[in-house]
């Protein structure tokens, strides 16, 4: 059989992966969850027919969340993940030695379950191996309002701007983020494509400006995102991602990356001058 799947990116463009099986298709209470094998990619993972992750690409999303700002502040020991329910970030944060707590906080629980049981190479922190990580399958807007002052590093996993994410894009929640982050904390957000999402960057930025002294976009190329070309915002209280950034830290890393590096790490931040513009104030 010849079977396709096309992620629409407007109403004339996408992309389109060959499809080898269905592993699950179930709609929780919150979405719609299908979870296939594709030809080029791997396993894929789709919520509402979004492309959340591949086994093949996933390893560039999930090192540019977590370690640039894990190698920026200097000492993070809790960190918590919002949405993120396939665990690829968790398994990225653990990998730093000085963490203590891991918290994932997942709106949908059956996203946590079958990227446990079909996905194991990002949910392998995930799966009650390790010490550190709790999970909470709870509304991420609520426990934050029930964490204030208790995090390092705040990460938010989540998917685009429209089902349960919206509210993760609001300066409402930008300010339960800053109150649930320690006074020299930092939160990384992932921030839609600044190719395709300018009007939604727009916002999102000012929001973050309104809240926090410290807000820088980075950049990173995930193939099966829509343009390839995708961002992630840095919302800090002290620390700066280029300026306070200690290179000889992360170029001794204990660990191996194959998208991260502590020449990426400040090369991310230099932009192109049309995504530059989505975001000037
Ligand atoms: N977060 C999904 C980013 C949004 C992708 N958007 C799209 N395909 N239209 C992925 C979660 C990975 N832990």
């Amino acid at each position: 059989m010849d079977l396709w799947y096309t992620e629409k990116h407007t109403d004339h463009s996408g992309i389109t992966l060959r499809i080898k099986k269905t592993l699950f298709s179930g709609k929780s209470p919150f979405q719609q969850l299908d979870i296939v094998e594709t030809e080029d990619f791997g396993r894929m993972m789709l919520l509402d027919g979004l492309v959340m992750v591949t086994e093949r690409d996933e390893f560039v999303y999930h090192d540019m969340i977590t370690h640039p700002a894990l190698f920026t502040h200097p000492a993070p020991k809790n960190v918590l993940v919002i949405g993120g329910g396939d665990g690829g970030s968790i398994r990225e944060i653990v990998k730093h030695p000085g963490v203590e707590q891991a918290v994932l906080c997942e709106i949908d629980g059956l996203v946590i379950e079958k990227s446990i049981a079909l996905l194991p190479t990002m949910a392998c922190a995930i799966d009650g191996s390790d010490p550190r990580v709790t999970l909470h399958v709870d509304d991420g807007i609520a426990y934050i309002r029930e964490h204030q002052n208790a995090f390092d590093v705040i990460l938010i996993d989540s998917t685009d701007p429209i089902g349960p994410a919206v509210g993760l894009f609001e300066e409402e929640f930008y300010r339960l983020v800053n109150g649930a982050l320690k006074e020299d904390g930092i939160m990384v957000a992932q921030s839609e494509s600044p190719f395709y999402h300018a009007e939604i960057q727009r916002a999102m930025y000012r929001n973050l400006r309104a809240v926090f002294p410290i807000v820088e976009m980075y950049q990173a190329f995930i193939p099966t995102y829509p343009s390839g070309l995708w961002s992630f915002a840095f919302a800090s209280k002290r620390y700066h991602p280029v300026d306070d950034f200690d290179r000889q830290r992360a170029a001794s890393r204990p660990f191996a990356t194959r998208y991260y590096n502590e020449d990426l790490h400040l090369g991310a931040f230099m932009l192109p001058t049309f995504a530059r513009e989505n975001i000037s104030a």
